[in-house]
């Protein structure tokens, strides 16, 4: 089939402007698409660093001002990978143009950002879509089918976390590349934003909307080098959060985010128990569902751990062949793929921005309760 091209304007070339190139070189060599992303430019500051960026990943050209790249009338939709502070300015300018606009998680630093940018999208009527990729491990994705089928009946309890250790150490500085996310004016928030914020997203998709939550933040190490000033300065964004949720659907919750958990890296787990059964996934082992089924002969009852890896489960069929494993990288071509298929049949591809502003929503109360010491409600998408 002869695709049609969509020419890509990416900004930001760290760890998820590699995650992101990947996936577009990936998606049409294992997905049947009518469309084919071509990577037209990247956008960076640093003029050496992005050539260098370019070259390696096969980018045609660059530019140092996403001023210039999102006015480029050959560029078709505009990816933003770079910090949180500058989300809301590009995707607003890009919509503005009539690009299509994708951006990384979480959408904005606050809900005005977040709110600014669903409705310039919205108007501007330009498919969107935020990049929270842990929906598409292929698990994950089953779990959503499972749920959905009504295999656990009620759903009384959700439960999850995102467990990491990189900041304990005192003397790591804050600022700058690769430790923006430890900048309040950069990041917005700390956990909260970076880490909760893909539990909650996984958590509204497979349980439904959340109405209050009552949290408590902590910030542990209260002074950090900033890498830009080369001063001391007080730390802004929450180490650790937890809180306590209340769903739409009666269901209760306890969800947890740390950046000081040591001997864990990035363990994203969560656990549904429902009338019937129940389902457990763990990141670190992320090609594995586990699932206990109450309704099973009595003898044989147990929990069971899947091995999602064969042609039935969701995405598998276009990898390798039954019993091998995919891994992280995987989940951004599985979200491009279906970036790409929804542009074919003219649908909306999820999480849009409007379903991304949900998590937002989540993330702003709980930092709101965490100030207040009270519950607080959650904004209601309209
Ligand atoms: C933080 O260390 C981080 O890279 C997040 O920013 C990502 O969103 C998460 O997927 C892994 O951890």
């Amino acid at each position: 089939m002869a695709r049609k091209n969509l020419n890509i304007g990416l900004v930001g070339y760290g760890f998820m402007g590699r995650t992101h190139s990947n996936a577009f070189r990936q998606v049409n060599r294992f997905f049947d698409l009518e469309y084919q992303p071509v990577l037209k430019a990247v956008c960076a500051r640093d003029g050496e660093k992005v050539k260098a960026f370019a070259a390696q990943w096969g980018f045609d050209s660059v530019e140092t001002d996403w001023r210039t790249l999102v006015t480029r009338p050959d560029i078709d939709l505009i990816d933003i990978a770079s910090p949180n502070d500058t989300h809301a300015e590009i995707a607003i300018a890009a919509a503005g143009v009539g690009k299509m606009v994708l951006c990384e998680k979480p959408l904005g630093r606050n809900v005005a950002e977040a709110e600014r940018m669903v409705e310039t999208v919205e108007k501007a009527g330009t498919a969107n879509m935020a990049w929270y990729n842990y929906r598409r491990v292929p698990a994950v994705t089953l779990a959503k089918q499972l749920i959905d089928e009504g295999r656990l009946g009620r759903i009384f309890h959700y439960r999850a976390k995102f467990l990491q250790d990189w900041t304990i150490s005192k003397d790591l500085p804050q600022g700058g590349a690769a430790l923006w996310r430890l900048d309040v004016n950069v990041a917005g928030s700390g956990v909260t934003g970076d880490l909760l914020a893909h539990c909650i997203d996984t958590a509204l998709w497979l349980n439904g909307p959340i109405d209050q939550v009552t949290a408590m933040t902590e910030t542990f190490i209260k002074e950090r080098k900033h890498n830009l000033t080369g001063k001391v300065e007080k730390v802004g964004i929450d180490d650790a959060s937890a809180f306590l949720a209340r769903f739409s659907n009666g269901s209760l919750a306890t969800f947890e985010a740390t950046r000081y958990a040591r001997g864990h890296k990035a363990l994203y787990t969560f656990e549904i128990n429902g009338e019937h059964a129940s389902i457990l996934w763990d990141l670190h082992d992320l090609h594995r569902l586990q699932f206990f089924d109450h309704r099973d002969e009595g003898r044989l009852r147990g929990w069971r751990s899947l091995h999602i890896t064969d042609g039935d489960h969701p995405y598998m069929k276009h990898w390798w062949v039954p019993g091998l494993q995919i891994g992280y990288e995987h989940t951004f071509i599985h979200q491009m793929a279906d970036f790409l298929q929804g542009l074919s049949e003219g649908k909306p591809v999820a999480p849009s921005f409007r379903e991304a502003l949900a998590t937002d929503y989540v993330t702003d109360a709980v930092l709101r309760s965490a100030a207040s010491g009270r519950w607080e409600h959650v904004k209601k998408l309209v």
